[in-house]
């Protein structure tokens, strides 16, 4: 890549040299490290999702923000100091400029993602679930909408997810896509897999696509066509690890209802309801995240190979 970068990046030696090289990367976000999963676990699953990704021959960056910079490929260091440490923000895309300014710590949440890896030319991107269209519900009586839908509608990247988080109203987030013109890709399914549980038959996806070569030759074809969007590919969780839906249902409702309760709102409801489903499950969601998580990042890989391979 020739583009200088303004001085608010810090890129990591190695993943400079892939960069250059035309090498496939990964780029993973660190807000599922920061706010969405407990300690110690979300140390672990870094560490193991970067195994799959350079398993698979490619090179693996995760995001964040540390000290004010901007990191692309942070260390495993870096990994452990921003899941540890007490101050650490969840960083969606308006959130950059005043951490930076203000030389703070950050997850970087998919669509803070998204936007730094277009900035420093990655084209794949891994993660678990997107944001979307919370549910509505009597106290807050307006819908929440994440920052993703936004980034998916304008930043070109293909990001490999299982869905939105099964928390969100899935019909409205699916539409909130459709308004916005991002193709919701299905890996080897035909319906838009709930996160934690298979998905339902009403909720399709818009396209069905099963090898990463075709995702690859899909991507291209849309960009050159001129198409500015993500290309969103929905794989579902592997069967061993998926939950019954009913059963996921049943805790997001009770997890919902005590979030309105207790007046939680804005940033804090989507890490408020994933430790409350946590708790209501016995751990067995944190068990379904795990495995999805590495199944996506094992899928970006090879979709990352096929995109570097067609250049
Ligand atoms: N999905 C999860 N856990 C998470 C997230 C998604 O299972 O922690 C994070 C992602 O980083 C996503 C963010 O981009 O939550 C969306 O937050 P919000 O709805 O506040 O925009
Ligand atoms: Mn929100």
């Amino acid at each position: 890549m020739s583009r200088t970068l303004p001085p608010y990046f810090r890129l990591s030696p190695s993943l400079s040299k892939a960069l250059n090289e035309n090498q496939a990367v990964v780029a993973l976000e660190t807000t599922v490290i920061t706010h969405g999963l407990p300690y110690p676990q979300n140390l672990q699953l870094a560490q193991e999702i970067e195994e799959e990704i350079h398993n698979a021959g490619c090179i693996p960056a995760t995001i964040g923000i540390i000290d004010g910079k901007i990191v692309c490929g942070l260390t495993v260091d870096e990994i452990h100091a921003l899941a540890t440490r007490a101050q650490v923000s969840k960083v969606s895309l308006r959130d950059i400029a005043p951490l930076v300014v203000e030389k703070g710590w950050g997850g970087t949440t998919v669509a803070a993602t998204m936007w730094v890896a277009h900035q420093v030319g990655i084209r794949v991107f891994s993660t678990g679930g997107i944001g979307g269209v919370h549910r509505y519900t009597e106290t807050l009586r307006h819908s929440d909408v994440s920052a993703d839908i936004q980034a998916l509608a304008e930043i070109p990247v293909i990001v490999v997810c299982s869905g939105a988080k099964a928390i969100l109203d899935l019909a409205a987030t699916l539409e909130a896509l459709e308004t916005r013109s991002v193709p919701v890709v299905g890996y080897q399914t035909e319906v838009f897999p709930a996160f934690y549980s298979l998905g339902s038959p009403n909720l399709e996806v818009s396209v069905v696509v099963n090898t990463p070569q075709d995702i690859a030759s899909l991507a291209r074809t849309h960009w050159e066509l001129g198409f500015q969007s993500a290309i969103l590919v929905a794989a579902p969780p592997p069967q061993a690890d998926a939950l019954s839906a009913d059963e996921v249902e049943a805790y997001i409702q009770q997890a919902v209802s005590e979030a309105e309760k207790q007046g939680i709102h804005g940033q804090a409801v989507t890490p408020f309801l994933l430790q409350r489903l946590y708790e209501l499950s016995g751990g067995k969601s944190v068990q379904t995240n795990l495995s999805l998580l590495k199944n996506n990042a094992r899928i970006a890989a090879q979709i990352a190979l096929a995109w570097s391979k067609g250049r």
